[in-house]
C-alpha cells in the first residue's frame, strides 16, 4: 500500500484535502492536531471494474492509498528527529501551499506566497538530508581507512554525489541516480528523496481558472522537474462538493459557471 502524506505549514488546507480524499468527516481544527490522522482509500480503476464485470469474481481487490494528515507544520516535523521518523516512512509527500486570502485564517507567515513557503519547507527538507549525509560521510571515511571494502567504497561514493546536490540545494528527487545507487541510498530513507506533489489551495475567487497551476508552475520554476507534480484546487470548494449528492454537486458547479476542480499535471 501507498503511504502519502499531507503536509505544508500551518492553516494551508491539509485537513481540509484530507477529508475531501478521504470522505471523513469532523472539525478541520479538533483532535487531530497532535497525532497524524490516516484514511485509507480504494483508487478507483475503470480497468478493474470491467474485468470484474466479464470474470465475476468472488472478490474484487482494488489497489489502495493511506492518505496521513500531518498536523502541524512540516518545518517543525522535518526538524524534530522523533516526528521526522513519521515523514520518512511515507512513500510520496503532497505539500498543500496556501494560495488563498482569508484574514480570518492567519497565516504563519504573515501574507500569502507560495513561492516562498515552498522554498522554506524544500530547504528544510535539504538540511534535514544533508545532516543524515554529513555524519554518515564521516564514519564511512574513519571505516575505509581501517580497512578497505568496495561495498563502503561504492556507498561513498553515491552519498558524495548526494552530498553535492544537496549543497547545491538541489533535492534528491531531481538527482538522476541509477537504480544500482538509489539502492544503496534507500535505507537512509531520504526526505527530499520522495516524489512531490505541490497542491496549491486558490481562493474562491480563483476556482473557475483551469490554467492557475500551470502558470504558477511555470513561474515558480516547477516545470520538468523530476518527480515533482503540480496541481491546484480550491480547498473550500471541493470541501462543500464533496458533502452534497451528485445532483446537488451538479448545480453548485453550474453557479460557478464551470469547474471548479483544476487538476494539471506538470
Ligand atoms: N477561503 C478558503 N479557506 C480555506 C480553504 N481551504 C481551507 N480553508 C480554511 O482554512 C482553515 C485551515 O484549514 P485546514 O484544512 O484546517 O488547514 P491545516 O491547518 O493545514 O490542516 C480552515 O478554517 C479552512 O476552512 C480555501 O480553499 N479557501
Ligand atoms: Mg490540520
Amino acid at each position: 500500500m501507498l503511504r502519502i502524506g499531507i503536509v505544508g505549514l500551518p492553516q494551508t488546507g491539509k485537513t481540509t484535502l484530507f477529508q475531501i480524499l478521504t470522505h471523513a468527516h469532523g472539525s478541520a481544527t479538533g483532535s487531530a492536531r497532535q497525532e497524524a490522522r490516516v484514511g485509507v482509500v480504494r483508487v478507483p480503476d475503470a480497468r478493474l471494474d470491467r474485468l470484474t464485470e466479464m470474470f465475476k469474481p468472488q472478490k474484487t481487490v482494488h489497489a489502495t492509498i493511506e492518505y496521513m494528515d500531518m498536523p502541524g507544520s512540516v518545518i517543525e516535523l522535518a526538524r524534530t528527529g522523533v516526528q521526522s521518523q513519521a515523514l520518512r516512512e511515507l512513500d510520496a509527500l503532497v505539500h498543500v501551499v496556501r494560495a488563498f486570502e482569508n484574514e480570518a485564517v492567519p497565516t504563519e507567515a504573515g501574507s500569502v506566497d507560495p513561492k516562498r513557503d515552498i522554498e522554506n519547507v524544500e530547504l528544510e527538507l535539504i538540511l534535514s538530508d544533508l545532516a543524515v549525509v554529513e555524519k554518515r560521510l564521516e564514519r564511512l571515511e574513519k571505516d575505509i581507512k581501517k580497512q578497505k571494502n568496495p561495498a563502503l567504497e561504492k556507498e561513498l561514493l553515491v552519498l558524495t554525489v548526494c552530498k553535492a546536490a544537496l549543497e547545491k540545494q538541489t533535492p534528491l528527487r531531481e538527482v538522476d541516480l541509477g537504480a544500482e545507487e538509489s539502492k544503496v541510498i534507500r535505507g537512509f530513507t531520504f526526505l527530499s528523496l520522495k516524489p512531490m506533489l505541490y497542491v496549491l489551495n486558490l481562493g474562491e475567487g480563483d476556482a473557475a481558472k483551469a490554467n492557475l497551476a500551470e502558470q504558477f508552475a511555470a513561474k515558480a520554476g516547477l516545470k520538468q522537474r523530476l518527480r515533482t507534480g503540480v496541481s491546484a484546487i480550491c480547498g473550500k470548494v471541493e470541501a462543500e462538493l464533496s458533502e452534497m449528492s451528485d445532483a446537488d454537486a451538479a448545480e453548485f458547479l453550474l453557479s460557478y459557471g464551470s469547474m471548479p476542480v483544476i487538476n494539471s499535471w506538470v
